[in-house]
């Protein structure tokens, strides 16, 4: 019988997520908790974890022939109680930065376009309006900030932090081309891949290697093509239903987060479900029924 999840060594934990150690493996286990405004509500919407860590899956296996990634199993090595939510990948050395690829200019690419012009060091046109689309794909890295929120680099300076202008590089191109694939992906299934966020590390071997989730609604912004409309900012796929029902309320977005009503919960989990149906092609059940115990 594989260990339960309570028993393994805890290495690293986020708002919605827990890392284990498995010896020479991880295990990393997505939560069905939410967050609004960085704030975690403190009831669940049931198959959320389920559902990214599905997409994750799906694109790691989509996405093997732009670059390795650390996934090795969604089945062996992970225990009972937390199949169908959890993965078993390699151990990395990560890179110390966050990569972020922007096709479309909103949340804090938009602050800072406002303020400066420009996003990581990158000059863009005059006159964007909020939410729009980009001339091209830009790699905008960050800072991997331990608490609070991660700030914006520019490409010399995550050079000098991950030690290689060559690495550098290659972690340029194999992000942008990540985004381009799954952009393209995304946007013949009616969803706009607004932005994402990868990250990397080195294999025993020294190989560049993405690991964490990857094109998540979690480490991304999806947007439902339909009605999309720059000017103004785009509605979340998974999570507007809870913002909006949220911002009803009245409450200031300060801790503690209000409990989600049960019909906010359904309509968020459907949207959640909807999003793995639309991007991987096949029903959620498909993914339970291969990986649950
Ligand atoms: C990922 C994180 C999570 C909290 C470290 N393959 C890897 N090797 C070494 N380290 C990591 C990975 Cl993915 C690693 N994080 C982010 C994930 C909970 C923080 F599930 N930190």
């Amino acid at each position: 019988m594989p260990p339960p999840v309570s028993d393994l060594p805890l290495v690293a934990s986020g708002k919605v997520r827990e890392m284990y150690d498995l010896g020479d493996r991880l295990l990393m286990v997505a939560s069905d908790r939410i967050s609004t405004y960085d704030v975690v509500h403190p009831n669940t919407i049931p198959d959320k974890g389920g559902v990214l860590t599905a997409l994750s899956v799906f694109w790691f296996g989509r996405t093997r022939d732009i670059v390795a990634n650390h996934y090795l199993s969604a089945t062996e090595g992970v225990p009972e109680d937390v199949r169908g939510r959890a993965v078993v990948v390699r151990k990395l050395e990560m890179l110390p930065v966050e990569c972020v690829v922007r096709g479309y200019i909103t949340g804090s690419g938009w602050k800072d376009y406002q303020a400066t012009g420009s996003v990581s060091g990158i000059e863009l046109p005059p006159g964007l309006q909020e939410s729009e689309r980009l001339p091209t794909p830009i790699f905008t890295p960050s800072t991997k900030a331990e608490v609070g929120h991660d700030e914006a680099i520019d490409f010399d300076r995550a050079a000098e932090l991950v030690g290689s202008r060559e690495l550098m590089d290659d972690v340029r191109a194999r992000s942008l081309a990540l985004y381009q694939f799954a952009a393209d992906h995304a946007a013949a299934r009616g969803v706009i891949l607004a932005d994402t966020k990868f990250e990397f590390g080195l294999d025993g071997d020294g190989a560049l290697t993405v690991g964490d989730e990857v094109l998540t609604p979690d480490s991304s912004r999806f947007w439902p093509a339909d009605g999309y409309e720059p000017g103004r900012p785009q509605p979340s796929f998974d999570k507007q239903y809870v913002r909006d029902w949220a911002a009803s309320t009245g409450w200031d977005k300060k801790p503690p987060a209000p409990e989600v009503p049960d019909d906010v919960v359904e309509g968020t989990r459907a949207r959640y479900v909807e999003a793995y149906e639309r991007i991987a092609g096949e029903p959620f059940q498909e993914w339970l029924d291969r990986t649950a115990p």
